[in-house]
């Protein structure tokens, strides 16, 4: 992240300090406009050099492409035979790549946002519901055999998107903020439980609980308003409308190890002491600016489950871009996600494991910038023509290498 703020926002503002001094030294008459110019012309030279280099697409070579014959794709199948999830995340049940790779792929989806709290709402209403978009999503699925992971009830980040705006303002004008936040979040999960009873067996039921700036719990409308009770109280709420559903609390790591991560596993320990039910972690592993350290991943898993939970890995990414030091970066990056999911597969208490998107032609990282500017992204398994790549043949590899099953704790 650092490396991407110095290579641009650090050089723009020497751009501007440097126009600043031109238009003083044009201003006041001064010799040193002459420098002036020369610096923003050398100045502009070298953003050019560094925009090109990070905001213009890249080709890399597809040797992929003629080293295989093209074959059945048999992934979920291997992954139901061994008792695992592969899955991917769906944004719309009217994308062709769904039925294209859905159930042949993966054996597992989950809504990409179809199941968040604005979602489902209509025009943001709370108590308004309208499911069509993320009934057509699970139906699919169940209708193919396949599991539905359900993302997400209860996230305060990003008002106005994952939940709505309209909670803001109630909240900030009730009598009793705490009262008003705890019916409605009550509410909100009662009617979606009920909803996909029957459908959606699996959910996140607190999604992000930490801070991306520092060693803390987030600090949004849930816990400024009840603390960090509202993660508690969300998991029984969920427990008491279905006792049968999996319940994760799903998280994203820069590092597994650091004062964040410890501050997360107090939580956890936290939650496990005060009984409330909760089963899993669910990790998000977007590998946005950098790959993960596979030695600390196995580490922390194994933290994961040292107290009696299961784990996930619900959001997988990793930019092709992290790998373009190598001479052939689609096969760094297949070697780096299958070193990556091993540590998935060859636990008996993991159950899955899930891409963020379908394939790379459907990926978030295509429509959020800066990095739908920086082309190829290409974080996924299978290419923008639903092509396998190195990827997929590694990880089908992983599944059929994988000499456990999975186990309750
Ligand atoms: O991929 C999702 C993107 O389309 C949405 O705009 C965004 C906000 O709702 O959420 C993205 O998915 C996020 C997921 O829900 C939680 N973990 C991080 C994911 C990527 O930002």
């Amino acid at each position: 992240m650092i490396k991407y703020f110095l290579i641009s926002a650090v050089p723009s503002v020497l751009v501007l300090a440097s126009i600043i001094w031109l238009v003083v030294a044009l201003f006041r008459r001064s010799a040193s406009r002459k420098y002036a110019i020369g610096l923003i012309v050398v100045e502009i030279l070298i953003l050019g050099v560094l925009y090109n280099q990070w905001f213009v697409s890249k080709d890399y070579p597809r040797n992929y492409l003629s080293e295989r014959a093209s074959a059945a794709i048999v992934l979920a199948e291997t992954a139901t035979a061994k008792d695992f999830y592969i899955g991917a995340a769906v944004v719309n049940a009217s994308n062709p790549l769904y039925g294209e790779l859905v159930p042949s792929a993966y054996n597992s989806i989950t809504p990409e946002n179809a199941t968040k709290f604005r979602q489902l709402l209509v025009n943001g209403k709370i108590g308004e519901y309208d499911f069509t978009k993320a009934d057509a999503i699970v139906d699919f699925a169940v209708s193919k055999d396949v599991r539905v992971r359900g993302h997400t009830l209860v996230w305060g980040k990003f008002s106005g998107k994952t939940y709505p705006k309209e909670l803001d303002d109630r909240i900030a004008s009730a009598e009793d903020p705490a009262a008003e936040l705890r019916q409605i979040m009550r509410d909100h999960i009662t009617v979606t439980l009920n909803h996909f009873r029957g459908r959606i067996e699996t959910w996140d039921v607190v999604n992000e609980p930490m801070s991306m700036d520092g060693p803390y719990l987030d600090k949004n409308i849930y816990l400024n308003t009840l603390g960090k009770d509202y993660i508690a109280e969300a998991f029984r709420i969920a427990h008491e409308v279905d006792p049968t559903l999996e319940l994760y609390l799903n998280e994203q790591f820069g590092n597994y190890t650091g004062e964040g991560v410890e501050v997360f596993f107090d939580l956890l320990k936290w939650l496990k002491e005060a009984d409330v039910p909760i089963h899993g972690v669910g990790i998000q592993a977007h590998s946005i600016f950098k790959t993960h350290n596979l030695v600390e991943f196995r580490q922390f898993v194994n933290r994961i489950t040292e107290l009696g939970l299961h784990f996930e890995v619900t959001e997988f990414d990793a930019r092709i871009r992290l790998f373009d030091e190598f001479e052939d970066p689609y096969q760094a990056q297949a070697d780096y996600m299958a070193e990556y999911a091993k540590v998935c597969i060859e636990n008996p208490h993991c159950a899955g494991f899930t891409f963020w998107g379908l394939s790379d032609k459907s990926t978030w990282f295509n429509v959020i910038p800066p990095f739908s500017r920086m082309l190829p992204n290409d974080p996924l398994l299978f290419d923008v023509n639903s092509h396998p790549k190195p990827a997929y043949y590694r990880i089908l590899e992983a599944l059929e290498s994988r000499k456990v099953r999975w186990a309750e704790l």
